[in-house]
């Protein structure tokens, strides 16, 4: 520090001093300071582009929906008084018994409890996910989110502004929404959704086997063909408003069987593959999978599958409320077969269970963030800290692949201090390497030029959903651990940034001592074999292609090698994991 005094720039400082310009962070979410004061944003009415700048607002599919509704209710009234349709219906009544139904009729009590934890745990995912998709409210079908291009967003066009970032483009949501509302709380939401999600695979694990175990798969895999016209006469009878008269009990009508076939065994595992195929480690791994299924067809797939989850559930408790309310709640709360009150009851009860958990999960995140990092990671870390160890070769990516835009994200770095470097052309800028090293170096840039050169093509994912593929060039992590030397107690690495996060206190991150010999893990003083741009990180950054954006710390002022990270800020790893409530594995 005692270079600051006598105005020049800090460069004898150490890089342990830098850890003393490191801040805590908050142990609530408040609104008004919320990640560095942002202020309130909302989205506008969702739309998806048809041609190439024409948008549809999707507001127009209710009454377009209506309008063909009643279409398809005269066809089918018109349709059901030929006789052709009428012998139809008499060959295909609407359900097909399976040979062994009647022995597995009525629903076993695992069956309702599943029901149940199921129904709970979807509001939670549900919501965390919209929340989600409201930090980067757009979806694409190719890797680059090229503005424009975009096939759905509910947030105005991108604009002109060259410094335009991610968080600039986030929305929030009512708190009773999404999870928790508060724009640009991907962090939170995402421990809620990821969280939640190994409890929901988890339960649909266990009915996988129960159900295959007892004979109760017969309800839910169709064995015929004769599904097929049965759905279709299903189909004719509800739309012609006279409805077929099921037994439930025994078996789902075919309409039913194919619904829930789609939703269990299609819908939800496709809900897993395309939540995984937007995992940094995974996709730069398992390029084979990755080259079709980018993040962004995931994401894209991921939103469309929830999209089948809600229709389903709008459909479907449409139909438990209009085809005999009593009897189909009897059947999965009360597991009897008759038209008592019992079943009512017992689902009035969870649903009060359900009213109060969805009431409370906002304010609860809000007041209580850190309960929500510390569970969410022991739900969810251990999936991360496995899918770090993927190493991953270069080569994926050609020069063809490079995004013609890449978004900017983060706080850009506003000090006297970093300017002064700026002004000289970063002549007077060092890297400052220490820590649990034997040999600790300052570096200028000429020095870091003058090291082994690496350059890689990668792919950039921003935790808030976009991605982008650049060219990198600089020093791989491995020549500067060569050069230092760490020793055998270091375990983490710790990047500080020459530039401040939102609410004051040096940007920072902490990486596994691990990661840093990956082929794919190196400081960046160019990008598409250009010097590095003031906006994304001049005059270094850093590049460690298992982890998200966020850990790629920019305008790096120094590395030090740690055994641990507890003592460094907040303790939680990082600036966004103190201050916003990240997790510092961040492989999914
Ligand atoms: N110092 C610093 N580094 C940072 C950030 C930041 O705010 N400060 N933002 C991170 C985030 S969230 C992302 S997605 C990437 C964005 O890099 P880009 O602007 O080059 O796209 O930088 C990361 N590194
Ligand atoms: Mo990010």
């Amino acid at each position: 520090m005692t270079e600051d005094a006598t105005n020049g720039p800090p460069v004898a400082e150490g890089s342990s001093s830098l850890r003393s310009r490191l801040s805590h962070g908050d142990e609530i979410v408040d609104p008004v300071t919320w990640a560095g004061g942002i202020p309130t944003a909302k989205g506008i009415t969702p739309r998806v582009r048809l041609g190439r700048q024409r948008w549809f607002v999707l507001l127009w599919l209710l009454p377009i929906g209506f309008g063909l509704l009643i279409v398809a209710v005269a066809a089918a009234k018109g349709l059901r008084h030929t006789e052709a349709v009428q012998d139809f219906i008499t060959r295909n009544p609407g359900t097909v018994v399976p040979a062994g139904a009647r022995r597995s009729a009525g629903f076993p009590i695992w069956a309702g409890v599943q029901h149940f934890f199921n129904l709970f745990l979807m509001i939670f995912i549900i919501r965390s996910g919209i929340q989600i998709l409201s930090d980067h409210p757009r979806l694409y079908w190719t890797r680059h989110s090229t503005p424009g291009r975009d096939w759905f967003r509910f947030q105005k066009p991108v604009p002109a502004d060259p410094l335009w970032t991610a968080k600039d483009d986030s929305v929030g949501l009512p708190p009773h929404v999404g999870l928790p509302g508060i724009r640009h709380s991907i962090g939170l939401a995402r421990w809620w959704h990821l969280g939640i999600d190994t409890l929901w695979l988890a339960n649909g694990l266990v009915f996988y086997v129960l159900v295959f175990a007892t004979g109760h798969w017969r309800r839910l895999v169709p064995t015929s063909w004769a599904v097929i016209p049965n759905s279709v006469s299903v189909m004719i009878q509800y739309l012609s408003l006279d409805w077929p008269l099921d037994n439930g009990w025994v078996a789902y009508n075919s309409l039913q069987l194919v619904a829930y076939f789609i939703t269990v065994f299609l819908a939800a595992p496709l809900a897993m593959i395309t939540g995984l195929g937007m995992s940094p480690a995974l996709s730069t791994r398992f390029k084979s999978v990755s080259k079709f299924m980018s993040i962004q067809v995931a994401r894209s797939l991921h939103f469309l599958v929830f999209v089948w989850f809600l229709v389903f559930i709008v459909v479907h408790v449409t139909f438990v409320f209009t085809t005999g309310l009593l009897r189909n709640l009897n059947h999965i709360y009360a597991f009897r077969d008759d038209s008592s009150w019992v079943g009512f009851i017992v689902f009035a009860a969870t649903m009060v269970v359900v009213i109060v958990g969805w009431l409370a999960a906002s304010p609860f995140t809000m007041r209580h963030p850190r309960v929500v990092q510390r569970v969410g990671y022991a739900l969810i870390g251990g999936a991360e800290k496995l899918f770090e160890h993927v190493d991953a070769t270069p080569g994926e990516y050609t020069e063809h692949d490079i995004s013609p835009y890449f978004w900017h994200n983060g706080e850009y770095p506003v000090s006297e201090e970093y300017k002064a470097l700026a002004a000289g052309g970063f002549a007077e800028y060092r890297l400052r390497i220490g820590g649990l090293v034997s040999h600790p170096r300052k570096l200028s840039l000429d020095e870091l030029r003058a090291l082994p050169h690496h350059e890689q093509i990668t792919q950039h994912f921003c935790i808030q959903g976009w991605s982008g593929v650049a060219k990198w060039g600089g020093v791989s992590m491995a020549s500067v651990m060569d050069l230092v030397e760490p020793l055998p107690e270091a375990r983490w690495v710790v990047f500080y940034s020459l530039g401040d996060g939102p609410e004051h206190g040096l940007y920072y991150d902490a990486h596994p001592i691990e990661q840093m010999r990956y082929h794919l893990t190196m400081l960046a003083y160019d990008m598409n074999d250009e010097p590095l741009s003031y906006g994304h990180g001049a005059p270094l950054r850093l590049r460690n292609e298992v982890q998200l954006g966020f850990k790629q710390v920019k305008w790096v002022a120094g590395i030090e090698f740690v055994s641990q990270f507890s003592d460094l800020g907040g303790g939680f790893g990082g600036y966004n994991e103190d201050h916003e409530f990240f997790g510092y594995r961040q492989s999914i």
